[in-house]
């Protein structure tokens, strides 16, 4: 077979100082009961890693893969395959994500779409076999072919609408032919632009009932990977519909769907909606609905999706903070939903990127680790709380008091004696973690 990526081995940890190598991460490592691979489980994001070219809106393509230079589109997407399991064996990561529009184009109709996918699911699946490796979560793209232009299953076009539900379809079924663990919903287009002409309360009602036709066929194939909703609050659409976590699980448990799915949580997006990475995973975590996670970064001074590899350690370590709280992230995982910046246009920068977005997470897990068993912030959060365990608060806990009982508790106290958050010295704490000798 034919090698795209020369003159690059199976990346290795090292712990040191080659950026080609892995410093923090230790595959086989063990981690409390895991070993780091099985904290981590990353995945290479099909679309970004093996199908970016980029193109911005003020430039043509940088990226000149080999595998770009196919002209019939059977070829091509074979050519990609190859190129994409190559890359993840010797990157060493055992999970990917795909679109079914990443793995064959749409041709002019979608019966004939259909018939090339198969092919190259046949395909992939021999190089599935063939390497150990596995699809993490399938997908529809509903938002890139201009039929779409409306949105899919919020669509006003009940004809985009049907073809936005075959395409589900077809990549339920293939999601669960190459035995992928989930299967996720990132409403791109399911928002609108303007108020001015939108029947929200159809397109809303809509959306819950193409997420039920889902489960149904789910149910009929016998597909028992999880459903996840990926939140994004804006862009393309200028409202998105799937919000953010908290909107989002109003919206399923409105429609008494909210047992069928998790979340899907990208940090960018998360930052999008102007909350932290940590603020969506805890938000999920504490209502049971932490599903997997799309890692990446934004750019603080850019206001839309950059779609970054992550290498801010703080914000990894936080989020295998909560990953750790959450007793793991299986069966979903960490998936680099992330792109090489335009400049970074060499083959080799793909290995670079996901180098430094394995070994910012494995780092994080390692720190997030030493502060979760020291118990660092759940002694502080204890003691800050603990006026709810006895006395008034227990009171209060246990609904055993009325506004009148607490009228009369306050009536004469002068003082509610309040303490100090120390915001300053857990911060300060954090940065002694953060930088203690890894
Ligand atoms: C776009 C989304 C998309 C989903 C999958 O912003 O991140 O890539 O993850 O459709
Ligand atoms: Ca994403
Ligand atoms: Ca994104």
């Amino acid at each position: 077979m034919k090698e795209y990526f020369k003159g690059i081995s199976k990346i290795k940890y090292e712990k040191g100082s080659d950026p080609m190598t892995f410093r923090y991460y230790n595959p086989s490592e063990k981690l409390g009961d895991k070993t780091m691979e099985e904290h981590l489980r990353f995945a290479v994001a099909y679309w970004h890693t093996f199908g970016h070219t980029g193109a911005d809106m003020f430039g043509s393509a940088v990226n000149k893969r080999p595998w770009f230079e196919y002209s019939d589109p059977l070829d091509a997407s074979l050519a990609k395959a190859d190129a994409a399991f190559e890359f993840m064996s010797k990157l060493g990561v055992k999970y990917f994500c795909a679109h079914d529009r990443d793995l064959y184009p749409e041709q002019e109709t979608l019966r004939k779409t259909n018939e090339g996918l198969d092919k190259v699911i046949d395909h992939i699946k021999g190089l599935m076999k063939g390497t150990g490796i596995k699809m993490l979560w399938g997908t529809a793209n509903l938002f890139s072919h201009p039929r779409y232009v409306h949105g899919a299953a919020s669509s006003c076009n009940a004809n985009a609408f049907a073809f936005a539900g075959a395409q589900v379809k077809k990549m339920l079924e293939i999601t669960k032919e190459l035995g992928g663990e989930n299967y996720v919903f990132w409403g791109g287009r399911e928002g609108y632009d303007t108020l001015l002409n939108t029947d929200m309360k159809l397109e809303r009602d809509n959306m819950a009932r193409f997420y039920r036709m889902a489960i149904d066929y789910a149910k009929e194939i016998g597909f028992k990977g999880q459903f996840l909703i990926e939140p994004k609050p804006k862009e393309p659409t200028k409202h998105q519909y799937d919000f953010d976590v908290q909107t989002a699980l109003e919206f399923l448990r409105a429609y008494g769907l909210d047992g069928y799915f998790k979340f899907n949580i990208e940090a960018n997006h998360a930052t999008l909606a102007t909350h932290t990475f940590q603020h969506e995973l805890r938000v999920a975590r504490i209502s049971g609905k932490m599903g997997s996670i799309d890692a990446n970064m934004g750019d603080m001074l850019l206001g839309w999706d950059t779609d970054q590899f992550p290498t801010n350690v703080y914000d990894t370590t936080l989020a295998m903070y909560e990953v750790l709280k959450n007793g793991g992230i299986a069966p979903g995982g960490l998936n680099f939903d992330a792109h090489v910046r335009r400049g970074s246009f060499e083959d080799r920068d793909l290995f670079y990127a996901h180098i430094a977005g394995m070994d910012a997470f494995a780092l994080g897990l390692r720190i997030a680790k030493d502060l979760l068993d020291d118990k660092v912030f759940e002694k502080f959060i204890e003691e800050r709380y603990s006026s709810y365990n006895n006395g008034i608060g227990a009171k209060i806990v246990s609904q055993k008091v009325t506004l009148k009982d607490l009228e009369e508790y306050v009536l004469d106290m002068k003082d509610a004696g309040n303490v100090s958050s120390r915001q300053e010295m857990l911060e300060n704490i954090l940065n002694r973690y953060m930088f203690k000798k890894q």
